[in-house]
């Protein structure tokens, strides 16, 4: 058995965090420590927290965290590039936040890069989240700044999807409101200690609608005050109840599952191009051949990808991976 899987599936934090890098850097274990892993995961319950940077998502994850840690759960952060351009201070509240719950062992907070690249969070993000599952965390809760396609990319690793949204927020979120009314099962109006929170509820409610059978519901709350923080923890148990049995929930798996190996496959075929058809000779003559205008590029690519997929089923017939 795998060392440092053995160590996560005992709980052990320096094997989580070893695991995790390793998921990260995508280096030679962490396939082996996956495979190892996998079997003993299904069992968490995945919430992720988005919105707009400054609304308050850390400081609210950290009031769930407290609650949940009463309840008895286990609970587990991952903090999806918690450095905004924004709220420039998010690393030291961050860092606030680790050391309030650093003495407490059924607490573990991961900060993540997103390095920017578009498959590269959720498929990180979903395998550390394997991770936390298999090392036995009840809850594990993902925050990403929600800008562009962070946003989006959430809804395929969260079982719930919780939008936080603050007064006075600007043009610029408006604009992006769209995306995140999409994807919230629960929105959050943060801050309401400060003046404007009824207005934004109140522009919210008219455009919650019904998916899957729920109907998409608004909290006020503050992480400053803890007002509101009973009421959401509340929603989220209605939510959970309601889709422990829902088909939905089986095919929102399917359909998570289905988009991270399409896209899986994509980038090792990526990968393969970049790293063997690059140097290949039969292809740097086609290249030549081109460059002679014996063949034109439209006819050279159809060859090229004609020649990559006999090779890969060649490959295929003798591995006998596929049937
Ligand atoms: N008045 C008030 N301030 C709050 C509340 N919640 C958070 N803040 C403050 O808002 C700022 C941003 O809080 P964070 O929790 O870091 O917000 P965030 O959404 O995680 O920020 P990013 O991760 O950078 O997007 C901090 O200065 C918090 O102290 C609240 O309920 N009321
Ligand atoms: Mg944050």
């Amino acid at each position: 058995l795998n060392e440092i899987a053995a160590g996560v599936l005992k709980g052990q934090r320096v094997a989580i965090s070893k695991a995790i890098s390793s998921i990260e850097n995508r280096d030679e274990n962490s396939r082996a420590l996956l495979k190892e892993l996998f079997p003993h995961t299904g069992k968490a319950f995945v919430l992720g927290v988005t919105g707009p940077p400054g609304t308050g998502k850390s400081s609210l994850v950290n009031e769930l965290a407290k609650r949940y840690r009463s309840r008895g759960a286990k609970v587990a952060i991952l903090a999806i590039d918690p450095t905004s351009p924004v709220s420039g201070g998010a690393i030291l509240g961050d860092r606030v936040r680790m050391i309030e719950h650093s003495l407490d062992s059924g607490v573990y907070i991961r900060s993540m890069a997103s390095r920017g690249d578009e498959g590269g969070l959720s498929h990180s993000a979903r395998n550390a989240i394997r991770v936390l599952d298999a090392a036995g965390f009840d809850l594990v809760i993902v925050e990403t700044v929600g800008i562009g396609q962070a946003e989006v990319q959430i809804v395929g690793v969260a079982d719930l999807v919780i939008v936080v949204l603050m007064p006075e927020l600007g043009d610029e979120v408006q604009a992006a409101k769209a995306g995140l009314m999409e994807i919230g099962n629960i929105f959050v109006v943060n801050k309401s200690d400060l003046p404007g929170a009824d207005k934004v509820i109140y522009n919210i409610f008219s455009i919650l609608s019904t998916r899957d059978g729920w109907k998409q519901a608004s909290v006020k709350a503050s992480a400053k005050t803890g007002a509101g923080i009973s009421e959401l923890v509340d929603k989220i148990e209605e939510f959970r109840a309601s889709h422990r049995e829902a088909a939905s929930v089986g095919e929102r798996k399917l359909t998570n599952l289905r988009e991270e190996l399409l896209r899986n496959v994509a980038l090792n075929i990526d990968e393969i191009v970049e790293s063997k058809m690059k140097n290949d000779a039969g292809f740097k003559n086609v290249v030549a051949k081109v460059a002679a205008r014996e063949i034109d590029p439209e006819s050279a690519t159809d060859l090229l990808v004609q020649c990559f997929v006999d090779r890969f089923q060649a490959k295929r017939k003798k591995t006998k991976g596929l049937k």
